[in-house]
């Protein structure tokens, strides 16, 4: 089964390619279940973006416009496939779009990415700073991690939505001056300012990545570490589609854990970010020819 925005078939003809990694070995929460966030998610967008009417079906279109982008859905891919596949896909001048899976896959994203831009700026929504740097490589440290890839620019990139950290975090976020907006900030700045914000700290290749923990568990209560006091369904979708709209060199939705959720919102919600985002996606940054 494929997403049911996908619309084309062809890795030439498309614009955007999204690719399932259902893999959560990054991961030490003792809640499991993040692998099977992929392979529920396209089940979801059939049912939630799909009317169907006398034997016809029709699909429902972003907020802003209709679907342009031509999106090919790459199927499940392994962890270890991820930074290949997202250098073949940038330099062909395509978006890639990962869906896990736990958030560490998002290294072995900027892993490819770095390989392939320059100058990267990413945009880290998230209830956590993932930002341990003593112990690597698992989706605690995924901001340490890219932090240290090349071409990756920590002093112009920005985690939004933070609210759960620890010491150790907060003491790496002060030494590499990771620019953060907490979710108190976020409460008296207002979406609109966050998006002013974001726009005048990143450079153009702007990488964003989306650990659904971010929302508040009133909304997405399926993920790994529920964290109360949150973003809203309406606040995550004006970030994601506004950072989108500044241009994006691709993103992720990470940590949906179908398991823990509740008639599957945490899903509906996540496949409802990536259409919208996708829709958003300008193509600043993207070019085929460019490194
Ligand atoms: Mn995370």
């Amino acid at each position: 089964m494929r997403f049911a925005f996908a619309n084309t078939e062809s890795f030439q003809e498309a614009d955007t390619v999204v690719m399932g990694v259902p893999d959560e070995g990054g991961s030490i929460s003792t809640r499991r279940g993040a692998s099977k966030a992929p392979g529920r998610m396209r089940r979801v967008s059939h049912r939630r973006l799909v009317v169907r009417r006398e034997k016809a079906t029709h699909l429902i279109q972003p907020q802003r416009g209709i679907l342009a982008s031509k999106i090919l859905d790459y199927g499940d891919i392994k962890k270890e496939a991820v930074a290949g596949i997202v250098e073949r896909v940038v330099r062909a001048g395509k978006r890639p779009v990962m869906v896990g899976g736990d958030h560490s896959i998002t290294y072995e994203a900027l892993k490819g990415l770095s390989r392939a831009k320059k100058g990267i700026s990413f945009v880290y929504l998230d209830a956590h700073p993932d930002f341990i740097c003593s112990k690597r490589e698992y989706y605690g440290s995924v901001v340490c991690d890219i932090a240290d890839l090349k071409n990756v620019d920590v002093e112009r990139s920005v985690e939004i939505g933070v609210r759960a950290p620890e010491l150790e975090e907060m003491e790496n976020v002060a030494a590499r001056r990771l620019a953060t907006i907490t979710i108190s900030d976020l409460v008296g700045m207002g979406v609109k300012e966050v998006l002013r914000e974001v726009g005048k700290r990143v450079g153009k290749n702007v990488y964003l990545s989306i650990d659904m923990d971010v929302v508040d568990p009133a909304f997405a209560p399926g993920v790994n570490m529920p964290t109360p006091g949150g973003l809203s369904s309406k606040e995550l979708i004006y970030l994601a589609t506004g950072i989108a709209s500044g241009g994006l060199l691709g993103f992720d939705v990470m940590e949906v854990s179908p398991p823990y959720d509740i008639q599957d919102m945490t899903s509906d919600l996540a496949v409802r970010c990536l259409m919208e985002t996708i829709a958003s996606a300008r193509n600043a940054g993207i070019s085929r020819t460019s490194r």
